[in-house]
């Protein structure tokens, strides 16, 4: 084990875990049921049509129980459990994947399906089950204000204070399964890299940040990140 072993951020994205069964975004005709991911995934949205979002996070909710974490989870969990250095898994991915293979120092930027939030007194809560514009807050006791606890487009993403600063400090700066079309999380490669991070790709194709990486990686997430992972780990002479 080295004594100052460098400071490492790992972002994640939907890619992550679409070998676990979980659909992309940006897929074949990045559709849901016709509409585009900006109508369910945006204030105006929810404003507009609360009854199809609701159905839209109900489904994926309930569609977490079917799935499990796959071998890239595991191979980043094993990486943060053997590094000996600071270590920030920074997720886009609402699923819980992560946790549930063992990640524990992670940030889910764009919110988790496994909660939700009450608009009227701000109370957030574990919930499981589906929602509803019917669905009471057990805080503060509003009927009609209880909202996925998701981050949405035109919405600040979660602990930006605490990932930026980690952006300034990291030494090596890993991406995954990412299309590098959504900010902030898009820029993350140039904070890093201005601030002299080493930084690498891992992706099953090329994406519209690429070229701003030192390094690719180019395959499904199962294998390349486990390879990764084996690399970074005795490139540190960590067993
Ligand atoms: C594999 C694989 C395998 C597949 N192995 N790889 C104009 C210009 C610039 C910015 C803006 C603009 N207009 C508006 C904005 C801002 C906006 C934005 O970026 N919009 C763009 C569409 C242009 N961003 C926001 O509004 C954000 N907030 C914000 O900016 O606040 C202001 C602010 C912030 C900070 C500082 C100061 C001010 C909020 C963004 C919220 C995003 N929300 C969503 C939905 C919510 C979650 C949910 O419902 O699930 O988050 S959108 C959706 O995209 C989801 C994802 O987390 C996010 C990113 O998608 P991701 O993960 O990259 O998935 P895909 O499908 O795009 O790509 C998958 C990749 O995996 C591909 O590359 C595949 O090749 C790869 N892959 N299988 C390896 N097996």
């Amino acid at each position: 084990m080295t004594s100052a072993c460098p400071e490492m951020i790992v972002l994640t994205g939907a890619g992550v875990s679409a070998e676990s069964g979980i659909a992309t975004f940006r897929g074949t005709d990045g559709l849901w049921e016709g509409h585009r991911i900006e109508d369910v995934a945006s204030p105006e949205g929810f404003a507009r049509n609360p009854q199809l979002v609701h159905r839209f996070y109900n489904l994926r909710r309930a569609a977490l129980r079917t799935v499990q974490p796959n071998a890239a989870h595991t191979a980043l969990a094993r990486l943060e459990a053997a590094w000996p250095g600071p270590f920030l898994l920074v997720t886009q991915n609402v699923d819980d994947l992560h946790e549930r293979a063992g990640s524990r120092q992670l940030i889910h930027m764009h919110g988790e399906l496994r909660m939700v939030r009450c608009t009227e007194c701000s109370a957030s809560w574990r919930w499981e089950e589906d929602t509803s514009t019917h669905s009471r807050c057990p805080s503060c006791g509003h009927t009609g204000s209880v909202r996925p606890h998701i981050v949405w487009f035109g919405e600040m993403p979660t602990d930006m204070d605490r990932i930026l600063a980690r952006l300034r400090t990291c030494a090596i700066f890993v991406s995954i399964g990412t299309s590098g079309q959504v900010y902030p999380a898009a820029g993350f490669v140039d904070m890093a890299a201005r601030h002299g991070a080493r930084t690498i790709e891992v992706n099953l194709a090329g994406t519209a940040t690429s070229q701003t990486f030192h390094e690719r990686r180019t395959g499904p997430a199962t294998t390349t990140v486990p390879v990764l992972v084996d690399e970074l780990l005795k490139a540190h002479q960590i067993q």
